[in-house]
């Protein structure tokens, strides 16, 4: 400051310093800048100051997408648990914690590939993923499948309490014996139909159909988490053999996207939550990514149906509208995919699906089975709890609760809807039967479908989230639906439901044409009959499974496996030639469940997507950790 004074000095800087020493200062600086950083990174324990000086982790992937729909703020990573997730359980291990594989002993945890942009920039930053090997076709993400099993809430298999108090009780004789009903209907599956996608238990052969796109083995993939439930342990691995040697997704056919979404995606999540092997999470995701184009419309409802050749976009090659069903019976599958690979963009599409249904103007608040995909406006008015709508519903509840309580949204909607169809289709016929009819613009069609039977399990599931003045009043809803469902089958003179019932001119509960007095092994009664068992434990309930049971032994089943039949009404009825997948998947899950005690899939744990295949709840903490990872 003094040198400024002097007359004719010029300070050779603004500190009053001449270069050569402003060039030893910062010379002098970034040396001991450099040492500080070196410090940081190469010293022992150091972690604190890591923490201090560089920017947070990158949260995890798919966390967020939880917590958004939640209406919470996206939760911070944790440090990652000191040990590797644990192997597989066998059926009927239920403590996952106690072991590991002797794979991820040796060779840690598996990680592989990036997928997506995410997981691509999460790569980069050099956050977790090494390298991908070469021919992995893995999808490199970890999921805490450690973690994710030590906040269920129940084993998964249950305690089993009936058994060692009552060895030789009524109703564990009625679980083995729909046990062996399984174990005949795979082993019939796999003596002449392995790796097809259904069995034609008639002419002893494999049936493919045209709604997987030339994928195969939906029976495989439908019976992996019913065999592990049964603790059928051989026919488990035998199902687990031919997913990893045999399940091949370079196909190239039109699929359905609702049928490959809730049979082989909703199969491959449940065998991964259940067991942590790896090969179920990999397909399940790579599965997810065929998927992809069908969302490529207007307004990113997807079609229904879905090209898996390359570059084909299914809304381009298929009809005009969507139905609601299918689109929104998405989105308990599409959020597990994101949660189990990390990549938003599964959540994303299911998000959108609802932000679309949320603004459109509904009919006197009820939902109209078909929608346009280009203009977003509904194509028709007609509205169904049964087949074209059904499911819709069933996953808003399920959202609701698989989201741990707090996908408010869901929530709403559900409740909403539940009282348009209260209001506008619910009946009670002169004989007393409660029904849900059918609205075709304000024409009542006064008739339930099979497939609207499943109305009376999901009414109680939601029945205990709602306002405290409804409650008891949903309760006994589901109860009457349930018991006008039993009276379908108790009309005729199988004993099993036709697949659609009427309510006119005097006849009731009972089918009025040939037509429809089909049934296909089907599970929407059973289905109703374990949710009104577990939330009732009125012995009836039991009574009617039971009843089911000798029905389908008597009619449906065939020396090479089940069939559906022709005429519910007919005391010979011919068959159908056909073992429905979803008889493994759901039918007989849904019996054995019913016979079984209350903790053996807890519904505190679980929620079953549409094809009865189990998704957990995220059990997230208060401090924001969500379900599978730290
Ligand atoms: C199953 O594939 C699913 O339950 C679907 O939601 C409706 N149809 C069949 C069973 O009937």
């Amino acid at each position: 400051m003094l040198m400024r004074k002097v007359p004719g000095f010029v300070p050779a800087s603004p500190w009053g310093l001449r270069l050569p020493q402003k060039f030893l200062f910062l010379l002098f600086l970034s040396g001991l800048v450099t040492l500080c950083f070196g410090a940081l990174f190469l010293l022992p324990h150091s972690s604190r100051l890591k923490r201090l000086f560089l920017a947070p982790r990158t949260q995890q992937p798919g966390l967020e997408v939880v917590a958004e729909i939640a209406g919470h703020a996206p939760a911070r990573e944790q440090e990652p648990p000191p040990n590797p997730a644990p192997a597989a359980p066998a059926p009927g291990e239920d403590d996952p914690s106690s072991r590991a594989s002797p794979r991820r002993r040796k060779g840690g945890l598996r990680r592989t590939r990036p997928t997506g942009p995410r997981e691509e920039a999460t790569a980069a930053r050099g956050n977790s993923i090494p390298a991908s090997r070469p021919g992995d076709e893995g999808v490199s993400f970890h999921f805490d499948f450690n973690a994710f099993r030590s906040r269920l809430r129940h084993p998964v298999l249950g305690m089993r309490a009936d058994e060692s108090q009552e060895p030789q009780s009524r109703v564990r004789a009625q679980r083995e014996k729909v046990k062996e009903m399984m174990q005949f209907a795979w082993q019939s599956y796999k003596r002449y139909a392995m790796g097809k996608n259904e069995l034609r238990p008639l002419t002893k052969d494999g049936y493919e159909g045209n709604m997987f796109g030339g994928l195969s083995g939906a029976t495989v993939i439908d019976s992996l988490d019913t065999l592990y439930l049964m603790e059928l342990k051989e026919e488990f691995q035998e199902a687990k053999a031919w997913v990893e040697e045999s399940f091949h997704l370079n196909v190239s056919g039109e699929a359905s996207l609702f049928e490959v979404n809730i049979r082989y995606i909703g199969g491959l999540l449940s065998a991964f939550y259940l067991t942590g092997e790896e090969v179920f999470r990999i397909k399940a995701i790579r599965l997810g990514e065929k998927l992809l184009p069908a969302f490529n419309t207007p307004t990113g409802i997807p079609k229904g149906v879905v090209s898996f050749k390359s570059g084909s976009w299914g809304w381009a090659t298929a009809g005009s509208s969507s139905i609601l069903a299918e689109f929104g019976s998405l989105h308990l599958e599409f959020l597990h995919l994101t949660e189990l690979s990390g990549n938003q963009v599964f959540a994303e599409k299911v998000r959108n699906i609802r932000k679309v249904l949320r603004k459109i103007e509904k009919p006197f608040g009820l939902y109209p089975n078909f929608l346009s995909p280009v203009s977003g406006n509904w194509v028709q008015h007609h509205v169904s709890v049964g087949g074209l709508g059904d499911s819709f519903y069933e996953y808003l509840i399920k959202s609701w609760l698989m989201s741990g309580k707090t996908d408010m949204e869901a929530k709403n909607m559900y409740y909403e809807a539940l009282e348009a169809i209260e209001t506008y289709l619910l009946n009670v016929s002169p004989g007393g039967l409660t029904y849900i009819a059918e609205w075709r613009g304000g024409i009542l069609d006064h008739k339930m479908g099979h497939l609207a039977c499943f109305s009376g399990g999901m009414i109680a599931l939601g029945a205990e989230d709602a306002k405290e003045e409804k409650r008891a009043h949903y309760r006994e809803l589901a109860a009457q639906i349930t018991k006008t469902c039993h009276e379908s089958y108790a009309r005729s003179d199988t004993k099993l439901g036709p697949e659609a019932f009427w309510f006119n001119s005097g006849r009731e509960a009972v089918a009025t044409q040939l037509s429809e007095s089909y049934y296909i092994l089907r599970p929407e009664v059973v289905e109703s009959y374990m949710y009104l068992w577990r939330q009732t434990h009125n012995p009836i309930y039991r009574e009617w499974g039971w009843e089911v049971v000798l029905a389908l032994e008597k009619y449906c089943r065939t020396e090479a496996g089940f069939s559906g039949i022709q005429d519910v009404y007919s005391s010979t009825p011919s068959h159908d030639n056909k073992q429905q997948s979803f008889f493994l998947a759901e039918t007989l899950k849904y019996l054995y469940l019913l016979f079984s005690e209350d903790d053996l899939l807890s519904l505190e744990d679980w929620v079953f997507n549409t094809e009865a295949h189990p998704l957990p709840v995220n059990h997230s903490d208060s401090s924001g950790r969500a379900w599978g990872r730290h």
